[in-house]
């Protein structure tokens, strides 16, 4: 029997996917990252979808990979299966923006998970970790890259390196989450700003996410240069169009996502 490990849900313009194993504090087991892959194709070939979510429980986002189903793994098990690459890379190559909503525990491949989305917005009990260390493996997922250029050297090496964890507070303070909100209005905070981004033209998010993103990938010139091709690319948009001439109005615009 299929178990479900998320729950996938439609709010307007914005697609929701809940992680869904609260007796496991949302251990990523590869079952629930297939899930979760599947429910990301299905929002990315949904014209009708801007924005999306990604949330676990009250208690955890992720408490990390599944130590349970790793324990007993061997060296050819991680690498035939390509572990932590097939139903993971989705949430890198997704097109459309995608927030992480992260109230409780983030360590581990949970930690990793919301930093492959496009930002994070913690309740004030989030956690975040590495501590990866402590059951004598190393972050996989990310975790080593990602959190640097997030954090900055000292403080990614001292996670990773002690297990030690972060609160949401001081995750703000570095820079890892955009920003924090009451623990219980988190839903409720994340899809305001989700539809907000929903409501703009959809094209201009992908670009404007594509150009942040080669923020990391490339060097400043090439960053600069990308940018500019997208800029001009932007005025073949009927959305550019609608934009400017709804300014000058002094009207809301229709965007048509194209
Ligand atoms: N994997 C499997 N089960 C877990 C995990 C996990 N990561 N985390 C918690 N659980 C289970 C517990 O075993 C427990 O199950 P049961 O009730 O059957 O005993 C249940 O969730 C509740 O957990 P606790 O009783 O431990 O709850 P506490 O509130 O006492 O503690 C903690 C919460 C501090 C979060 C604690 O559970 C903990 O330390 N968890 C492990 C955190 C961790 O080490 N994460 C890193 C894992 S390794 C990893 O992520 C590698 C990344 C590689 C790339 C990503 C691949 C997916």
């Amino acid at each position: 029997m299929l178990n479900n490990f998320i729950v996938a849900e439609v709010h307007g313009r914005v697609g929701v996917i809940r992680l869904n194993r609260p007796e496991s504090l949302n251990a990523l087991c590869d079952e629930l990252m297939d899930q979760m892959g599947a429910a990301l194709q299905r929002f990315d070939q949904d014209p009708g979808i801007g924005c999306v979510v990604l949330i676990g429980g009250d208690s955890a986002f992720a408490a990390g990979a599944d130590i349970a189903a790793m324990k007993d793994f061997e060296y050819m098990d991680a690498y035939l299966g390509d572990y932590v690459t097939r139903n993971w890379e989705c949430v890198r190559t997704f097109r459309k923006p995608i927030i992480a909503a992260v109230s409780g525990y983030a360590l581990g491949g949970g930690c990793e998970l919301a930093m492959a989305c496009d930002f994070i917005i913690a309740g004030d009990d989030a956690v975040f970790g590495q501590p990866e260390i402590k059951v004598g493996i190393l972050p996989g997922a990310g975790g080593t890259q990602r959190l640097p250029r997030f954090i900055g050297k000292a403080k990614a090496m001292a996670l990773c390196l002690t297990g030690k964890t972060m609160s949401a507070a001081e995750a703000e303070a570095a820079g890892l989450v955009a920003w924090v909100v009451a623990r219980d209005s988190l839903g409720d905070e994340v899809l305001a700003v989700a539809r907000r981004i929903a409501g703009y033209s959809l094209p201009v998010a992908m670009m404007i996410k594509e150009c942040v993103n080669r923020a990391f990938d490339a060097p400043l010139s090439e960053g600069l240069l990308f940018e500019r091709r997208m800029f001009h690319a932007a005025f073949a948009l009927s959305d550019q169009k609608e934009g400017m001439a709804a300014f000058l109005e002094k009207r809301k615009p229709e965007f048509q996502h194209r």
